[in-house]
């Protein structure tokens, strides 16, 4: 049985990984958060001394799991997406979640000062958005709300209707 791809994308903080899982366990899918593989797998190619943070081994990352996106069935949560192959995603959602409620978010996980502002900053410039229809096909990049646990609610049902259609299509 053929299983589609998720990509789970947006800003730190916007909620993908609440999403992700709860997604991967309602249909049964596998869910990969990319920062904890590359944590896990040191899958790092030095560090950065300005954002105070190791940088993503992309080609490593892309080789881990190369193998279980080819078996499909996969969500796959990250704040980027432009260094995964186009043909590994059969939709890619983008969560966008306002200034006051993000910045909220992201202080309460730790966030001060200039990793704070700059990742509001993201938000505000849509940084994830345009790269997302820059790396995929526009019509596969879709924008959810992200707000609210109503908001939640809604985008798993809508997703769920759409992996459900996916799977009558393509079996
Ligand atoms: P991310 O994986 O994008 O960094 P997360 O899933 O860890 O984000 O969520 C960050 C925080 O926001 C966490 O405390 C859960 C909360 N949250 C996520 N989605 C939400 C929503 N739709 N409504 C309210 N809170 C939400």
């Amino acid at each position: 049985m053929r299983r589609p791809n998720l990509l789970i994308t947006g800003t730190p903080g916007v909620g993908k990984t609440t999403l992700g899982k709860e997604l991967a366990s309602r249909a049964g899918l596998s869910y990969i958060n990319v920062g904890d593989l590359a944590k896990e797998g040191e899958l790092y190619e030095g560090f950065d001394e300005e954002y105070e943070c190791p940088i993503l081994d992309e080609d490593r990352v892309i080789d881990e799991l190369e193998d279980r996106m080819s078996e499909g069935g996969v969500i796959v949560d990250y704040h980027g997406c432009d260094f995964f192959p186009e043909r590994w995603f059969h939709i890619v959602f983008v969560l966008r979640t306002d200034n006051s409620c993000l910045y909220d978010r992201l202080e309460s996980r730790g966030y001060t000062g200039k990793k704070l502002q700059d990742n509001i900053q993201c938000e505000i410039f849509q940084t994830l958005y345009e790269e997302a229809v820059l790396s995929y096909k526009r019509e596969i990049v879709h924008q959810l709300p992200s707000n609210t646990p109503e908001d939640l609610e809604r985008n798993l049902d809508q997703i769920m209707q759409w992996i459900e259609q996916w799977m009558k299509d393509n079996n």
